[in-house]
Formats: structure tokens, sequence, C-alpha cells
């Protein structure tokens, strides 16, 4: 028991306006009515929607599915106009759900947290923003995203370079990009679907890849206004079958094995899922893709043809099949006309992978062998410190004064993703060791934020202040995490960012919960039903804010 003298300015503040800070706020501060207030680096809502507006940046889960569930009247009156929407569309939706649950006015936009530290006297975060205020909570909310912080940039030179260089991750409006002499670094999603809209217009592109990707067609389409309908008529059930698949999308054609069939049924299941796209290549075909390795290789043999027939220059085609890695265990990209891309006379494939690129000079990129490619714009496509990144940036201290880049010395180490040992009160939407990344978006950052609310209002109905998970739940569940990895491919690649593998000197670590969504739903609904166990509660004078 013990007795704060300082009261928070705040019930909970909130990190990040995109999917997962929109939702908090209206949860939080409608629902259970608490004082919420939220912090936003960017000038609007959207998070990586509002960051990511490099051409040909598109959702690749059907929007029908990649959207808020929680409110029946919102996924009722919004209208897709394409099947998988467009950047442009999914920040005019975000803004739209800001507007109608009006929650700009919890938001502090233009503000960076920059630090966080837990008061263990007062049992409170103690917040300062980049103004250099101090605010104070009770709890505190990372929606800070998974892939929001871009990966650092180690290329010599790149300040020498005296063209334009832009990044996918940070891109700005109104890039007129036609006629120009144009790189791309990075062939990960946003590199693959940067180079398919920009090789229509530049005057030359030069596209650097180090490894090449399984990409397959995302299969987009305008809205079919019956389909929409009837999707419409049974969103309950749509919703309902998305969160008890292992993805979060409502996939049910998946046979057992492909290796419990023949050729000729294996090529004809690929060839369904191949032409009707989505993620129903990896996740919709067979079950057994990411578990079993003589079943991956058939798949990623599979797409290795339909590469081979896509590119017309052969040497071109064999230089775009990925071979050193299993097909899943990088997330798998999808595309529009990726491959044709390579057909046309002003784009160049540039293998960087046993010739690195040594300097970026001032006019263009120079390669360890010495050839110099000239450009007017260096493109940017190299990814994200995902996970870790946007949480470290915040600088988080938990108890004792223990900074969590000290906890997670060795890789992040949390209670299913949300909760973190020695770091009380705080609570990850879609933290590392979550399926997140793995389990459609929007559903993932719902259920942890109802998780959150639940856990909140567990505490306030029994006049608790601090909840914390106990070490012992938190290595169970790193060890859980570690094992599901074990079952499946993903360790077996060299660079996946699910693996930290993409960021020199990152820990090498799964950072996602691969046991798949509806395993992972029931057992944070068994900690809900147990009344938290894995958590511990401490009980003193319940404060009202300031
Ligand atoms: O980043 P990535 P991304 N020299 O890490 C290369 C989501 N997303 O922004 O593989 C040369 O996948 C690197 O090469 P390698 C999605 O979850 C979704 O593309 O390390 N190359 C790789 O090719 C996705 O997975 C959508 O050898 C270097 C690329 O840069 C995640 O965001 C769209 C290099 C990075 O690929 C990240 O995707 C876009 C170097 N020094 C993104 N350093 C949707 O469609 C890095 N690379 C919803």
């Amino acid at each position: 028991m013990t007795d704060a003298t300082v009261l928070p300015d705040h019930d909970v503040i909130i990190v990040g306006a995109g999917f997962a800070g929109i939702y908090a706020i209206h949860k939080l501060r409608d629902q259970l009515g608490l004082d919420v207030q939220g912090f936003e680096a960017a000038s609007g809502v959207g998070g990586t929607w509002y960051w990511n507006r490099y051409p040909g940046a598109r959702v690749d889960i059907e929007s029908v599915h990649y959207s808020y569930s929680f409110s029946e009247e919102l996924q009722q009156e919004w209208h897709w106009t394409e099947r998988f929407a467009a950047q442009p569309e999914i920040l005019r939706y975000l803004n739209h759900v800001a507007d109608r649950f009006d929650v700009r006015r919890s938001f502090a936009f233009d503000t960076r947290v920059t630090s966080v530290v837990w008061d263990d006297g007062n049992q409170l975060w103690v917040v300062t923003t980049d103004d250099g205020t101090v605010h104070r909570s009770r709890y505190f909310i990372s929606a800070a995203g998974t892939l929001s912080v871009p990966k650092q940039l180690d290329f010599p030179g790149l300040e020498n370079f005296e063209g334009q260089v832009l990044l996918t991750g940070n891109w700005q409006d109104d890039v007129d990009l036609s006629g120009r002499r144009v790189g791309v670094i990075g062939t990960g999603s946003s590199g693959i679907q940067v180079v398919s809209e920009v090789s229509k217009v530049a005057g030359e592109l030069v596209v650097l890849q180090r490894t090449p990707n399984y990409a397959t067609p995302v299969g987009n389409a305008p809205t079919d206004r019956a389909e929409e309908a009837a999707d419409k008529a049974r969103y309950r059930e749509l919703r309902e079958a998305s969160r008890n698949h292992f993805v979060g999308v409502p996939y049910h054609e998946a046979e057992p094995s492909a290796m419990a069939v023949s050729a000729e049924e294996r090529r004809s299941v690929f060839d369904d899922r191949w032409h009707r796209g989505g993620f129903r290549l990896v996740f919709d075909s067979f079950q057994d893709l990411l578990f079993n390795q003589e079943s991956n290789d058939a798949a990623a043999e599979y797409i290795r043809e339909r590469i081979r027939e896509r590119v017309t220059d052969p040497a071109t085609a064999e230089l775009l099949c990925p071979k050193n890695y299993p097909y899943g265990s990088k997330r798998p990209p999808l595309e529009t006309n990726y491959y044709e891309a390579f057909n046309r006379d002003n784009v160049h494939l540039v293998d960087v992978s046993g010739n690195p690129i040594a300097e970026i000079t001032a006019t263009g990129v120079r390669l360890a062998d010495g050839t110099e490619h000239e450009l007017d714009t260096l493109i940017l496509a190299t990814g994200f410190d995902a996970f870790t990144g946007p949480l470290m940036a915040m600088n988080i201290t938990g108890r004792a004064g223990r900074p969590l880049s000290d906890a997670w010395a060795e890789g992040p180490q949390t209670f299913l993703g949300i909760a973190v040992s020695g770091f009380p009160n705080l609570f990850l939407i879609t933290g590392p060791q979550s399926p997140s990344v793995l389990y459609n978006m929007p559903l993932a950052i719902e259920d942890h934020v109802d998780f959150t609310a639940n856990a909140i209002q567990h505490m306030r109905a029994h006049g608790h202040t601090v909840m914390e998970a106990t070490p012992a739940a938190q290595d169970d569940w790193v060890a859980q995490t570690d094992q599901a990895a074990e079952y499946t491919v993903v360790p077996k690649s060299g660079s996946s960012w699910y693996m930290g593998a993409n960021v020199p000197g990152k820990p090498r670590k799964v950072l996602v919960y691969l046991g798949g969504a509806p395993a992972y739903r029931a057992i944070c609904a068994q900690v809900e039903n147990s009344g938290y166990a894995g958590f511990t509660f401490t009980s003193g004078r319940v404060l009202a804010t300031a």
C-alpha cells in the first residue's frame, strides 16, 4: 500500500495517431470515461498511412477486412473504391474515423515524446515531449506502431549526393519523377510497390537489388458493388471468421499439406490462389507451407516458375528468383506488374549481393567493383527498425531507473507482447512477441486496445493503482514465442525483420508470435478470465487526475 503525493495530469497518455491510437482514444475516453491525452509526431492522423505516401503504396489485405470492426455503423457506411485500397484512400478513411469519433481534440500533433520515466514513489509515468513539457499519467500506452522508425542508413557518402534523396517511409507529396534518372535501393514490399509505379514515368530506373523476393500478385480491382453489399450483409460473420484465422483474414480453403496431394493437384491449388491474389498463396493454399520445408520448397519453385514466365530476359529473370531462403520466412510482398517492369527498356536490374554499394557519390551510386550509376533521384526503400525501434526512440525507463534498452539488450522480453516486467502500467499495442504483423493489423490492434481497456477497468474496479507482468510469466511467454518460431521456416531467413536480422547489431530474436491469431487470442482470453494470471497488482489511494 502506497500513498502517492503527486497527481497525474491524465489517466492515460497514448503515443501515436494511427489505427491503434485513434481507436485507443475512442475506447478509453468515450467508452471508459478516462482522461486521455494523445501525442503524435506527425501533423495529422494516419500513422503508417500518413508517412508512406510513395507511389504504389497500397494495402495488401482486402480493405473490407483491413479496416476497423468496432463500429457497425462505420463499417456499413464506409465505401472502399478498390479491393485493395491505395494509401490516399486509407488516409481518407482514417481521417473520416478521426472526425466521426472526434478523436482529434485529444491529440497534440507535431509533438514527439522524447522520454517516458516511471515514478515509483508516485506510481505514475512522467512523459516529456520535444517542446520540453512534462506530463504525468497513471497509464502509458504505446500505439507508436511496429514499422514506424526507418532503419538507420549506413551508405558512405550519402550526404554528398547532389540529387534528390527520397525515403519510402517518409515520403513527400507531389514528387514528379517523370523523365528522371532514378535509383531504388531495396526490394522489399515498399521497393516492389515503388518500382512498379516509378518504372512507368522515370526516364531511367536502376533497381539495386541485394535479395530477390517472393512477390505474388495482389489482384487489385475496383470494388464490385454486389460483392460489397453481400460482405456488408454478413460483416459480423466475416469478422469472426477473420479473428479465427491464423492471420486474421477470413480465408477458409487451405488444404492440410502440399505433400499430401499429387503434383498436378498442388499445381492447380497454387494456380488458383496465385490468380485470386491477396495472401491466398502463402496462407490459404496448404496449411504446412510455413512448417514443412518440402511443402515450402514446392511453393517457392512454383513462384520461381511464374517469375521466369513473366520476365523476358532469362538472366534478369534468374536474378529476380529468390533461392536462398524459404518462402514466407521474410514477409511476402504482393505486387501489381512488378516483374513486367523489368521488361521495359528504361528499367535496369543491378545485383548488389556480391558487388555491394560502396559509396554514394555526388552524382549517383558506386559499387564495390567500381561501376557507377548516375542518378538524379535516389529512393531508399531500405526498411525499418521493426517493433523495438519505435519504443527505443521514446527512451522508456522503468522501475529503479532501468532503461528499456538495458532490459532488452538481448532482445525484447514481454508478456503477451503487451506488458513488460519492471515497466508497470505500460501497455504495448501490437508489441514484439504478439502476432501483430502476422495478424490483420486493425483487428490485432482492436484486440490489444480492448485487452488494455479491460485491464484498466479491472484495476479501477478493484482499487489497484499498479499492474505489472511477473518475471516468470514473461520468461514463459518469451520461451513460448521462441518455440512457436522454431516450428516454422522463419528462423531460416538471413535478413528478415521478423527476426530483427535486417538491422546490423540488433539482437537476432523472433519479434512475432508465430502460433497464430486464434491460439494467441485464446491465451489472452484465459489471462483475462483468470483475473489476470501472470500479472501482479498493487493497491493504493486511487487518485483523480490533477
Ligand atoms: O522493408 P524491407 P520494406 N544495401 O525490410 C534492402 C510493410 N509494408 O519497407 O533483403 C542494399 O522488407 C533489403 O535487402 P535485404 C510490410 O510488412 C507493407 O520494403 O536485407 N539493400 C530489402 O530488399 C513489409 O514487410 C506494405 O538483402 C539494402 C529492402 O532494402 C515491411 O513494411 C508495403 C540495404 C528492405 O526491405 C517492410 O517493408 C510496404 C543495403 N545496405 C511495406 N539495406 C503493404 O503492401 C536494406 N536493403 C501493406
